[in-house]
Order: C-alpha cells, then sequence, then structure tokens
C-alpha cells in the first residue's frame, strides 16, 4: 500500500479539503499532517482552535487513516520521517511567498523518486464563505485580545509594526515575505502616539485626544485580524486611566503601554533636549495598580515604560523601577533607549532577568537598530516593536513625488515608482 501524505492548517473543513481527501485516497493510504501553531503562524491566520482539536478535526474525516503533527512549514522532516510515495497539495501554491514550500517539497520528493500530486483549488460560494468567516471571528475582540499573551506563549520573539489607519493595518496584516527558504510576518500590531499625532499633523504631546485614538483602532480592527499593542502615553491622569483601559480591552486592544512621565509629556526620542518629568515610583505604581483592578478580563496587558534611561537617570533607577511596576501588577516591562550603542538595553535586561524571569520585556529598537531579534530574545525580549518606520518611509515617498509633479508639471514622471491603479483598486478585499 503506497503513502500519500497531505498537510492542512486549517480550523474548518470545506469541500477544498474534502476534495484532496477524495484524490489522495486514488493513490493510497492518507496521512494528514496538522501544522503545529508555531510553524502555522508563520505564515498563515492564527488558529482560533488548539492544535489538539485540529488533529481530533482531521482524525474524524472520511478517508483519513492517520493523523500527524508537521512541527515546520517545511516539509524535510516530515519526508525523512514518512517517506510518502506521493504529496497532495491543493494548486493555489504555485506563486507568491507559499511558492518556496512547494520548492522544498519538489527538492525533498525528487530525492527518492516520490511524486507530487496537485489539485484544482476549490474556489466556490462555501469555501468563500468559511474563509470570510474565519477571518471575521478572528477579528472579533475576544480572539483579538487574547492572542498577544497566546503568540507569547508561542512565539520566541513577538514582533509588532507601528500601523496608524486602516492602510497601514493591511501591510501589517498581509505582509509575508520569504528569505533563506523560511517565511515569515508580523505577529501584532503597535498603534504609536508618535505616528498616530504626525498622520494628523500635530505633536505627539498628548494633544491628539483618546477619543481621536480610539477611533484610529476602529479603522485599524474594522480590516484585520492581528492584535493590537496601544501606545496610551502617561495614561493621563489615574482617575481617566482607569476608563480607557475599559474602553481598549472591549475593543478587542491585548496592550496598553504607558510610560512614567508626568505632566506634558514629549517624545521620547527628544530625550533630555527638552524639559521632561518622569513620574514617582509610588504615583506610578498606583495607577498601574488601578489599571489592573479596572480590568475586566485576564486577557488584557497593562505594560509599564520605564524612561530613565531616555532620562539620564541611570541603571539603578530603570532597575528599581522596574522590579517595582512588575510588583504593582504590571504585565510586562518596556525599557527604552536612545543611544544608538544597544548596551545599555542589553544591560537592563541581563539584570532584570537576574532576578525576574516571568515579566515579558519590551523594547523599540528604533535608534539600537543594529541589534537583530535573535539577540534581543537572547537577552530575555519578548516583543520588539518596530514602532515609526512605516510613517517615515512613506512620508519621504510622499514627499518626492509632490515635489515632482510641481518640477515637471505632470506626473508622468513618477509614475515608474507609484502603485498601478489595478493594485490599488484591488487592494482592499471585497466581501
Ligand atoms: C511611539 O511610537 O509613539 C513611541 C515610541 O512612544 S518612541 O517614539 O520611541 O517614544
Ligand atoms: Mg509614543
Amino acid at each position: 500500500m503506497k503513502t500519500v501524505y497531505t498537510c492542512f492548517c486549517t480550523d474548518a473543513i470545506h469541500g477544498g479539503h474534502l476534495n484532496i481527501i477524495e484524490q489522495a485516497r486514488k493513490y493510497g493510504r492518507v496521512v494528514v499532517g496538522a501544522l503545529s501553531d508555531a510553524a502555522l503562524i508563520k505564515y498563515n491566520r492564527f488558529p482560533t482552535i488548539s492544535l489538539e482539536e485540529r488533529i481530533k478535526l482531521y482524525e474524524g474525516l472520511e478517508g483519513v487513516d492517520d493523523v500527524i503533527v508537521q512541527d515546520s512549514i517545511m516539509y524535510d522532516e516530515v519526508i525523512e520521517k514518512i517517506h510518502p510515495d506521493y504529496v497532495v497539495h491543493g494548486d493555489n501554491w504555485k506563486e507568491g511567498p507559499e511558492s518556496v514550500i512547494r520548492e522544498n517539497v519538489l527538492n525533498c520528493l525528487a530525492s527518492y523518486g516520490g511524486e507530487l500530486v496537485e489539485v484544482g483549488y476549490t474556489y466556490n460560494p462555501q469555501v468563500k464563505k468559511i474563509d470570510i468567516q474565519l477571518k471575521e471571528k478572528l477579528s472579533m475582540p475576544e480572539y483579538r485580545r487574547k492572542r498577544l499573551r497566546q503568540l507569547l506563549r508561542i512565539r520566541p520573539i513577538v514582533k509588532a509594526i507601528e500601523v496608524h489607519s486602516g492602510l497601514t493595518g493591511l501591510i501589517a496584516e498581509k505582509t509575508v515575505v520569504e528569505r533563506d527558504g523560511e517565511l515569515d510576518q508580523f505577529d501584532a500590531m503597535w498603534i504609536s502616539s508618535l505616528c498616530d499625532s504626525t498622520a494628523k499633523g500635530k505633536p505627539d504631546i498628548e494633544l491628539v485626544d483618546m477619543t481621536s485614538r480610539f477611533r484610529t483602532i476602529d479603522d485599524v480592527t474594522e480590516v484585520t485580524t492581528k492584535p493590537i499593542i496601544f501606545d496610551g502615553d502617561t495614561g493621563g491622569l489615574t482617575e481617566h486611566f482607569v476608563y480607557t483601559v475599559r474602553t481598549l480591552e472591549k475593543m478587542g486592544v491585548s496592550a496598553v503601554i504607558i510610560e512614567d512621565k508626568t505632566g506634558l509629556k514629549k517624545n521620547s526620542l527628544f530625550g533630555t533636549e527638552v524639559a521632561q518629568t518622569q513620574d514617582t515610583i509610588e504615583n506610578f505604581s498606583a495607577k498601574i495598580a488601578a489599571g489592573k483592578d479596572a480590568q475586566l478580563t485576564d486577557d488584557f496587558m497593562i505594560i509599564a515604560r520605564i524612561e530613565s534611561l531616555i532620562l539620564e537617570r541611570g541603571m539603578e533607577d530603570a532597575l528599581e523601577r522596574a522590579f517595582a511596576f512588575a510588583k504593582a501588577g504590571a504585565d510586562g516591562i518596556m525599557i527604552h533607549s536612545r543611544k544608538k550603542d544597544p548596551a545599555e538595553i542589553i544591560e537592563f535586561c541581563d539584570k532584570f532577568r537576574e532576578k525576574n524571569t516571568e515579566t515579558p520585556i519590551v523594547v523599540v529598537p528604533s535608534s539600537f537598530n543594529v541589534i537583530t531579534e535573535e539577540e534581543l530574545a537572547a537577552h530575555g525580549v519578548n516583543i520588539v516593536i518596530y514602532a515609526n518606520q512605516l510613517t517615515r518611509s512613506a512620508f519621504p515617498a510622499m514627499q518626492k513625488t509632490a515635489e515632482d509633479i510641481l518640477k515637471y508639471h505632470r506626473a508622468k514622471e513618477v509614475d515608474d515608482r507609484l502603485m498601478s491603479i489595478n493594485q490599488i483598486i484591488n487592494l482592499i478585499d471585497e466581501l
């Protein structure tokens, strides 16, 4: 009896999957691989059911003889283990980032004469409906809110990118890249106060009020499913912060980061060039505790951001605050620096981890951008936020286009650099 292998990463079975099994059965005994969470979240949607539930789901399908776990996107290990005579897959992976998986399968099979069978992908209203329903489910507050905690358990380091609109949200949601035969995507979105303010042509001084910031969250949640980390600036008055926590929770935001500053907040990247006042440990701890008390779910996270290194108050002060804020109930510590050299961030992380191995550490490597995610993770960092790069890349491109149209009195000279009209009208998914 020949062995036929097919890998599934779906939470719901539709006609397309049944067709794959039906085709696979014609070739022999059908083994279905259930792709592990850690592997599938690198390029696919976040699962809405557990791996165990997915295994049960696949085991229950008629025509499936065995279900095994596939731990990696690439097939090397699984193929070496079961040596299938055939691998069956939908033909929808010939283009785009997934084509590297196809190549990997072809190479693995070629080494011993196995065969790839590609089945025409089933596009019908039922398949489309299930696809939309799965996506909609993930965008619901109760699914989205808990996802950051889930990701912290699965990912060696959670990667968030700045978003400030529906459009930037779509970029965070949909960008998947292939490098060195591996696929990857962002895990989460950061709603930066700097970029949210900049998009409105306003300074980053808590001038754009919470109602407007919530509106930005709405724009983003409308078109995405990934979890949101919200930049809550100072959190404002404790009496106001407790309401902010409730609203963010209701909206499905996963975490708020508040910084230990008080009075007129200025952007941290100004450092000591402008007057900035750090809050006392007592006051800020009380704000964190009040926020934790106010929240209704166990999912939501309040992360304390420490500005001691930015304000040049020293490592000891930063660490004292970190331990105090963790004790006050903070679900994470963000340590910030505006030095190009990551040394002080590394020193902080190592010293914090000597005494606290649990509380997640968050960093924003805008200035110390030489350090890689892998190096950060090795020093105990759990979340890395790319806080402003989308805004900073869009602005010069738009400015240059505006200048060139003015210079040439027409738009022809800029056209080569632009997204095509066809691309822009097809960018947004239709329901
Ligand atoms: C932001 O993105 O608004 C931040 C990070 O708070 S930073 O600009 O580096 O202070
Ligand atoms: Mg900010």
